[in-house]
This record gives C-alpha cells, sequence and structure tokens, in this order.
C-alpha cells in the first residue's frame, strides 16, 4: 500500500494536515495507496516556499543555466521510463500502449521542447524615429511572473502536468503543482526526478488533495500565487476565475469540449472510420479533444455508420499490460456513473448502433470501472448526450446535407475546443477550417500535435493560448525597455 507525500521546500516529509483519502486501480477497483489532503497550512508553506526560490540558485541562473537543469529533468524520467508507465497505468488503468507511447513520451519531451524554445527565443526590437534625429532603441526584456500554480486533471496526468510545469520553470517562475486526487502517482515520481537533477528546493512544488473547498481551491485564492494555469472541467474554470479575480491573478484555461467531426462523401471513408475510431475511443474518450459528435454527408451517413459502429464492436478492452488491449476502463466508479447515465438515456430516446453496457470477464476487472465503445444515433441535437461533454468512449451520428448545414451544427455549441474534418477536397478544407468556432482544426487526421503550436479553446473551452510560445508568452511578463541614443 503506497503512502503519497507532498514534496515541499525540497523535503518529502511534509506531513498532511487533513485526513488521507484513498487512491483506487480502476482496472479492478481495489485500492492500493491513501494521500494527503493539503489543507491551509500546507498550501501557505507550499506558496512560501515558491517564493523563497524566486530568488537564490534559481533567481540567478539565467535562461541556459535553467535549460541545462530541465534537460536533465527529462533525462531523468526517461532514466525511469518504465516506473513512470506503471504509475500511469496504477492511477489510470490506461494501456501499456498508450502510456508508453503518448503520456510518458510527451513528458519528457515537453521539458526537452520548452528548455529549447525559452533558449532560442528572441524578444522584439524596434528602432524609433526622434525630432533631434537620434533616435530612440526599443527592446523588451521578459520577467517571470512569480510563483505559478498548476492544477491538473486525471485523464492524461504526466503530459499535462508537465506542459504547464515545463514551460513556467523555462521562463524562471517556481511552481506550486496540485494533481488530480484520482492520480497522484507521476507527478510524485516527477517530484522525485526534479530532485535528483538537482532542481533548487522549493522551485518544484508538490501539494496534494481535493479541488473545491480544499487544495485546489485554497491555492487558487491565495495571494502569494501569481499566476494560474489550469486543465479541468469548464465549470471548475469558471469557480478558479471567480477565487482568482479577488487578486486579479492571471489565468489560463485548458477546458471542456464536446467536439464535432465533420465526414464529407468525397472523404477517403476507410480513412475517415479509422481516424473516428481513434477519435472517439482513444484512452477510452478520456481526451479532451475528442469526438464526441459526428456529422456525416447523407449520402454516406447508412455505410458509414455500419463501418463504424463494426469498428467500435471489435476494440479490444483488457488489462493495461496484456498485448492486444486497445481500451481500459474509465478513471472512477463515480465518472463511470455519469457515463452510463447518458449512455441510459440515450437507449430510452436513441438508437444505439454499438456498445451501451458494462463489458462482462468473469475476472477481477468485473470490479473496475470499464465501459463497452458505444456509437449513437438519431438523437435531436437539443439532446443533453449531445449537448454535454461525456469525456466517456461515445460518439453520437446525425446526417447533413451542405457545407453550411455542417458548419452551423458544428458551431451550436457552447464549446469551441477542437474539430475534425474529412474531405479529400482540399479547397473545402481551406474553406471550412476558418468558419469553425474552435482553437484546433484537423483536416483528416486527428491529435496530430507539434508542441510549437497554439493549443487552446474558445467560449466554454479555454481561455488563452499554450504551446510554443504562446506558453512562454503567458508564463513571462514582458517589459519594454526605450534608450535614447
Ligand atoms: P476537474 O475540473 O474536475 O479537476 C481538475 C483539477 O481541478 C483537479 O486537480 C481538481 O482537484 C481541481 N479542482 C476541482 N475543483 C477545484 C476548485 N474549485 N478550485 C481549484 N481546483 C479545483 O477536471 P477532471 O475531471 O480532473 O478532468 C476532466 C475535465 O478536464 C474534462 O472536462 C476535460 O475536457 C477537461 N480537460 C481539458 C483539457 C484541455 O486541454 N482543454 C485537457 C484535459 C482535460
Ligand atoms: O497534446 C497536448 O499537448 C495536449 N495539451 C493535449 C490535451 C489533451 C486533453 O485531454
Amino acid at each position: 500500500m503506497r503512502s503519497f507525500k507532498h514534496y515541499i521546500g525540497g523535503r518529502f516529509d511534509a506531513d498532511s494536515d487533513g485526513d488521507r483519502f484513498d487512491v483506487v486501480n480502476p482496472v479492478t477497483g481495489l485500492k492500493f495507496g491513501t494521500v494527503p489532503h493539503a489543507l491551509l497550512p500546507t498550501v501557505n508553506s507550499a506558496v512560501t516556499a515558491a517564493h523563497s526560490a524566486l530568488s537564490g540558485q534559481w533567481g540567478d541562473l539565467d535562461t541556459a543555466g535553467r535549460c541545462r537543469v530541465l534537460r536533465r529533468v527529462a533525462d531523468g524520467i526517461e532514466d525511469r521510463f518504465e516506473e513512470f508507465v506503471a504509475a500511469e497505468i496504477a492511477d489510470t488503468g490506461k494501456p501499456y500502449a498508450l502510456a508508453s507511447s503518448v503520456d510518458i513520451p510527451r513528458g519528457i519531451s515537453n521539458f526537452r521542447s520548452y528548455a529549447d524554445l525559452a533558449l532560442g527565443r528572441a524578444e522584439e526590437t524596434h528602432n524609433t524615429t526622434t525630432p533631434d534625429g537620434l533616435g530612440a532603441l526599443n527592446y523588451t526584456v521578459r520577467r517571470p511572473l512569480g510563483v505559478v500554480a498548476v492544477i491538473s486533471p486525471w485523464n492524461l496526468p504526466l503530459l499535462l502536468l508537465t506542459w504547464k510545469v515545463a514551460p513556467a520553470l523555462a521562463m524562471g517562475n517556481t511552481v506550486v503543482a496540485k494533481p488530480s486526487e484520482l492520480t497522484p502517482s507521476t507527478a510524485t515520481l516527477l517530484a522525485e526526478v526534479m530532485d535528483e537533477a538537482g532542481v533548487p528546493p522549493g522551485v518544484f512544488n508538490l501539494i496534494h488533495g481535493l479541488g473545491t473547498d480544499s487544495a485546489g481551491a485554497l491555492l487558487t485564492s491565495h495571494p502569494g500565487v501569481d499566476a494560474i494555469a489550469f486543465t479541468g472541467e469548464t465549470r471548475t474554470g469558471s469557480a478558479i476565475m471567480s477565487a482568482a479575480a479577488r487578486n486579479l491573478t492571471p489565468v489560463s484555461f485548458e477546458l471542456g469540449g464536446k467536439n464535432a467531426g465533420l465526414v464529407f462523401a468525397d472523404a477517403d471513408l476507410e480513412q475517415a472510420v479509422e481516424g473516428t475510431i481513434a477519435s472517439a475511443f482513444t484512452n477510452s474518450g478520456q481526451v479532451c479533444l475528442c469526438t464526441e459528435r459526428l456529422y456525416v454527408q447523407r449520402e454516406v451517413f447508412d455505410d458509414f455508420a455500419t463501418a463504424l459502429a463494426a469498428r467500435a464492436k471489435e476494440l479490444v478492452l483488457g488489462r493495461p499490460y496484456d498485448a492486444g488491449t486497445q481500451l481500459g476502463p474509465l478513471v472512477s466508479a463515480e465518472h463511470r456513473a455519469k457515463v452510463l447515465a447518458y449512455f441510459r438515456q440515450a437507449a430510452a430516446e436513441g438508437t444505439v448502433l454499438a456498445g451501451g453496457a458494462v463489458p462482462e470477464f468473469g475476472d477481477d476487472r468485473d470490479g473496475g470501472f470499464y465501459v463497452q465503445p458505444t456509437v449513437l444515433a438519431g438523437l435531436p441535437e437539443t439532446h443533453l448526450v449531445v449537448r454535454d461533454e461525456i469525456f466517456g468512449p461515445v460518439v453520437h451520428l446525425a446526417p447533413f446535407d451542405t457545407e453550411d448545414e455542417a458548419v452551423r451544427l458544428a458551431n451550436d455549441s457552447p464549446y469551441g475546443l477542437a474539430a475534425t474534418l474529412w474531405t479529400t477536397d482540399v479547397s473545402r478544407a481551406h474553406r471550412l477550417a476558418p468558419r469553425l468556432e474552435v482553437g484546433i482544426t484537423w483536416v483528416n487526421c486527428w491529435n496530430l500535435r507539434d508542441l510549437r503550436t497554439p493549443f487552446g479553446g474558445v467560449k466554454a473551452s479555454g481561455i488563452g493560448r499554450e504551446g510554443g510560445t504562446h506558453s512562454l508568452d503567458f508564463f513571462s511578463e514582458p517589459t519594454n525597455v526605450c534608450v535614447k541614443l
């Protein structure tokens, strides 16, 4: 049984000031550890440690020095690669193939790529004309914001945590991170690696705990926090924004989605089916970028629906380490109950083309949180199954006739994170992509990520952009210096 600890000011012995809570393996539903709640004294210690670390060793380092440290962190994760994979699997139950090809490699890349970007960054300069003819030189310097609170979710725990921690540290900030209460393991290993890599005490602090009225809320409302980078549900973002408003703390938000895909009759239908299998069911649909609404041009709707449902039924649900496992369980009993409630409503009022139920294994996995990959059709656009983010392995299909109708349906959502377009007509792709109210559009692919590109959503899907220089901009404050020549 693991006993997780906070990591504050370079020490793992920081104790809990609240009760401990359990962490459970989603494959079997069995408890494997206990986690401390950080309450106000712990949050205060972490913020104080982060403040103290802004000067001294960390503050004295230039960008090159900080980037050397970040590369050592990347190397440290790589050296303990299988341990990180095992930790991610213990918390989430995701397939080994996914954790070892996406989650942990991306955690490593985040440190390397933000180190490269910060080091190669050029600031703006302007020559200004003056009445005396001698001119002035303007140049910009960037300073860290200070103490950054990083609040992350459970679906891609290390990837989404490091996606914010790496650029924040690269720009000279210090961090207090709070991972999801459901997934404390890789964040804890990351703290160990930071320690081993020589990250000075207090530069990276890790506190555990719940969100509402607990560690998360205490951290985001803390007056000693200079910026908040949050990934999670839209309504949590709203609560954090209210808390941040009191201190005028800047926020960067990556929130929920109800992502649409558009399949045109001219698409390569086999490619569109396989692409949708990936975009709807990867990580059991627990990726903010997953497609939950798919609009298919009417003349190919029936063929497409039949092919997609057949492929969904072939997907292999299994144990994380079994060769051939394609889908793991959902993260928790509570989350599965929410997903199944949507499935029941869909079955009552629409058509279930595939899945819709809990699989039966006849072994200890029946204590876990699996659900079948599910394809639905026939619900009105106003139905909650079509409007709410479900965050499970589910996609609802509906037909459309014209481009304009497709765009209207895709945009008719409170969310605006990502969209996929499946078409072989290049002009159509270029014509439609700018009309979709989202932060990211993929054409004939899904989740192809270049870490330098802007990442984020519009409407209820987020505030601001991260990725590449966008992250470096958020995590630093520009000061213009004007020198009269
Ligand atoms: P969540 O909002 O429930 O929790 C996320 C984090 O916020 C956790 O660490 C939680 O403890 C903390 N938290 C909860 N309430 C808080 C509060 N009042 N104050 C401060 N912190 C609080 O989200 P989740 O269930 O962990 O993750 C799933 C959600 O995340 C989905 O909505 C998904 O779309 C979204 N998500 C978005 C992106 C993106 O990039 N846009 C990426 C991944 C996940
Ligand atoms: O791939 C990424 O960089 C990224 N930010 C993915 C987000 C996934 C959301 O669940």
